[in-house]
């Protein structure tokens, strides 16, 4: 027999779970992940987030209104546990029952607990197995594995090995997350157990995505070894392009400087990559798949040819005669 895969349609757990058309949520990226991203990728069919991050809770409440008056399909909120806003996030998603809420960071047993009754769907991102056993118990709906080629705040197992390792210590859905950028890493994903895919970098140059120019061009020039992890010393290490401020970073650590020092050197740097556009002294977070992306596009058509290449790379595997 000629086994042939079509998928025309994708559907599974994730999709069910999301109400959405392709299995597929945005990451929840800070001071990127706004409204108007959040809307360009539930309008494509995604799962569009906006990232609460450190934001002020007048500021995060508007973004939520702001989003839904520019998309009426669902979209979600990222909550960063490590925030002092954190709490205020989660009452604002209680408030305008978001309907999906990601959580990073940290433990989020507090987040399923106050925000499950409500109806909300609650999918925890995490770096390992101890963690997805934890929140699988905690009554999360799905986990987003994490890994270590994500941008940002990152562990240190790679998608490769992390996801069925996860796949196969729980029994809810698992969404790939680090180094899917294109139809290929959808298909790989989906080869390994995963049931979805969160896109942090490929989705910062989109059309819609509002960060500096100077940033989506930094990513477009990107190649296989622009990243760096900085503030290993600190227990927090993020992945971010080489630039002047990461060097720093590396002259202080191999320095044996304070992690004070550490932090001290890390304060606004983000913002000022994102907003100002400051890509020499400022952070700009990205995943190692910052190399495989060339070219800037609507959201929507990123994900439609995302899942069309995916099902192209899946119906063109070697097919075996039995
Ligand atoms: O959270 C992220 N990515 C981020 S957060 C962020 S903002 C930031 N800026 C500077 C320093 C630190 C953060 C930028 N990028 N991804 C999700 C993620 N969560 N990756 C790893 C984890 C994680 C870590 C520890 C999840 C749970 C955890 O511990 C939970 C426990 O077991 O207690």
């Amino acid at each position: 027999m000629r086994c042939k895969v079509n998928i025309l349609v994708w559907k599974n757990r994730v999709t069910q779970l999301l109400g959405v058309q392709y299995p597929l949520i945005q990451g929840g990226m800070a001071w990127v992940a706004n409204a108007t991203l959040a809307a360009a990728v539930s309008n494509g069919g995604g799962i569009g987030l906006i990232g609460a991050a450190n934001m002020p809770p007048e500021i995060l409440e508007q973004e939520l209104i702001r989003a839904r008056e520019l998309t009426d399909k669902p979209f979600g909120l990222n909550i960063m546990l490590m925030s002092s806003t954190a709490d205020a996030a989660m009452e604002l998603a209680a408030k305008h029952r978001v309907p999906i809420v990601t959580t990073g960071a940290g433990s989020p047993g507090k987040v399923i607990e106050r925000l499950k009754p409500l109806g909300t769907v609650v999918i925890p991102v995490i770096a390992s197995v101890a963690q997805a056993k934890r929140v699988e118990k905690q009554g999360a709906d799905a986990v987003v594995a994490e890994g270590t080629e994500a941008g940002g705040h990152i562990g240190d197992l790679t998608t490769m090995v992390l996801v069925p390792q996860i796949v196969d210590s729980v029994n809810i859905p698992v969404i790939a997350a680090g180094g899917v950028a294109d139809g290929r890493g959808i298909a790989a994903a989906f080869s390994l157990g995963a049931e979805g895919v969160q896109i942090g970098t490929r989705m910062v140059c989109c059309s819609e995505c509002t960060v500096h120019q100077n940033y989506k061009e930094a990513i477009l020039k990107a190649r296989d070894r622009s990243n760096v992890v900085t503030g290993r010393p600190t227990g927090h290490p993020v992945r971010c392009l080489k630039n002047k401020l990461s060097a720093r970073f590396e002259e202080l650590e191999n320095a044996g400087a304070s992690i004070d020092d550490i932090e001290k050197l890390g304060t606004g740097r983000l913002r000022a990559a994102v907003v100002d556009g400051d890509i020499e002294w400022g952070s700009v977070m990205a995943g190692q798949s910052a190399g495989m992306i060339n070219d800037i596009k609507p959201a929507a058509e990123i994900i439609q040819t995302m899942f069309n290449e995916a099902a192209d790379v899946i119906s063109r595997l070697p097919h075996f005669e039995f």
